[in-house]
């Protein structure tokens, strides 16, 4: 008898959880990632599925039954961070745990099922979004992705094999269940929902150069401080997005030499921006580009921005969310959009017939060591990915 649910969810909690906060940090292809990806195999092997797994480190078990386009379902094990738990692994435990349902229930899938586990979703090691989906899917060339350089300048050509994969041939459909990250279910009073679409977002590196200088001896009106240009710059990234009703972050700064008692000569700090719109989200990161820019010639200092990271509007198969969402006990789920990111929408993206199950997270609260969901809730979600495996594979 393979783990249940919560028995699972226990295995996972320790693994690369900071005893200072409680979030956890599991980069890809660090030790706590990998004690996850070979957890997932085993459990992969307990429940008697074929491992695959590609040259990008993306994994998926196969129940190898019936014939035709495969359904797959699953997430990622990587983490923000300091993040939650629930963020990727939620996807990853229900999808073992609904196939366990489907069986006990004894359904027999009309088509092979697999569960999946993509790379580095997070971008948090590699700075690309979605990298190990993209690079399955092709969305994203090998030799583009070989040279991506970690904080510690390695690339991450020295930390897998790559090449290309053929991991998602023959894949029909993919269902992705993931921990909401906003209140919607909350204000709606529902346990689960099925996503519309993602909001179009992106990541844009903003490098402000100035001049080092001392801090005692430089007076104030002969600094070149990119610090300045920087700070004023993220201000104005704030009140711009309020203004627009959309978001706008700067989460992550590096500045040199980072000395308390210099100015420093440069700033470097990445910018996460989402909107509604594609054309929204353009014209808001054309703003505050815009902004800054003015901002350092007042200053004196130098800036150049660059998108590493740039996702379109995805609006996933309409038919199939509302097949999935429609008829059941209690009425039917609410179909949602989310302003995060997901394998799934670069599975959709490809062309796979792809839908989303969200399950309630009482606070909204994501990408914290605060993230949470009942076990209730989650529950909920095995069940209602187990009812939709088996109204997709039929
Ligand atoms: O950053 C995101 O939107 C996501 O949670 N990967
Ligand atoms: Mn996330
Ligand atoms: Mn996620």
């Amino acid at each position: 008898m393979p783990d249940d649910f919560e028995r699972m969810w226990a295995d996972l909690a320790p693994v690369g959880r900071s005893a200072r906060s409680g979030g956890y940090f599991r980069q890809p292809f660090t030790t706590p990632e990998r004690e996850l990806s070979a957890w997932f195999v085993g459990q992969c092997t307990a429940r008697g599925l074929r491992v695959e797994a590609d040259a990008f480190g993306n994994v998926v078990g196969w129940w190898d039954v019936g014939t035709g386009p495969a359904l797959l379902t699953g997430s990622h094990l990587d983490s923000v961070l300091d993040g939650g738990a629930y963020d990727g692994p939620l996807g990853v435990v229900s999808a073992l745990a609904a196939l366990d349902l489907v069986r006990e229930r004894g359904v027999v899938p009309g088509r092979p099922v697999g569960v999946s586990v993509f790379v580095e979703e997070e971008g948090s090691r590699f700075g690309l979004a979605c990298l190990g989906s993209r690079l399955a899917t092709g969305a994203t060339p090998w030799e583009s992705a070989r040279g991506l350089t970690d904080r510690d300048g390695v690339h991450l050509g020295d930390v897998v094999e790559g090449g290309t994969s053929s991991l998602l041939d023959g894949v029909g459909t993919f269902v992705e269940l993931h921990v909401e990250q906003g209140r919607d279910l909350v204000d709606r009073g529902a346990a689960v929902g099925v996503a519309s679409g993602i909001w179009p977002h992106g990541r844009y590196r903003f490098e402000f150069t100035g001049a080092a200088n001392h801090a005692g001896t430089t007076r104030m009106e002969d600094r070149v401080d990119p610090m300045l240009t920087y700070a004023f710059t993220a201000l104005g990234a704030n009140k711009q997005a309020r203004l627009a009703g959309q978001r706008a972050t700067f989460g992550r700064v590096s500045v040199e030499p980072n000395g308390t008692n210099a100015v420093p000569s440069r700033v470097t700090a990445w910018l996460d921006a989402r909107c509604s719109t594609e054309a929204g989200l353009e014209e808001l990161v054309g703003s505050i580009s815009t902004q800054a820019a003015d901002r350092a010639d007042r200053d004196g200092t130098r800036l150049t921005v660059v998108a590493e990271s740039v996702s379109p509007t995805v609006v996933f198969d309409d038919a199939l969310a509302a097949r999935v969402a429609a008829d059941h006990e209690g009425g039917d789920w609410p179909v949602i959009p989310t302003q995060a990111g997901h394998d799934a929408g670069i599975l959709s993206a490809a062309g796979i017939p792809t839908t989303m199950l969200f399950v309630r997270n009482p606070t909204g609260v994501s990408h914290s060591p605060d993230e949470h969901a009942e076990v209730a809730d989650c529950l909920v979600g095995v069940s209602a990915l187990a009812d939709t495996l088996e109204r997709l594979a039929r």
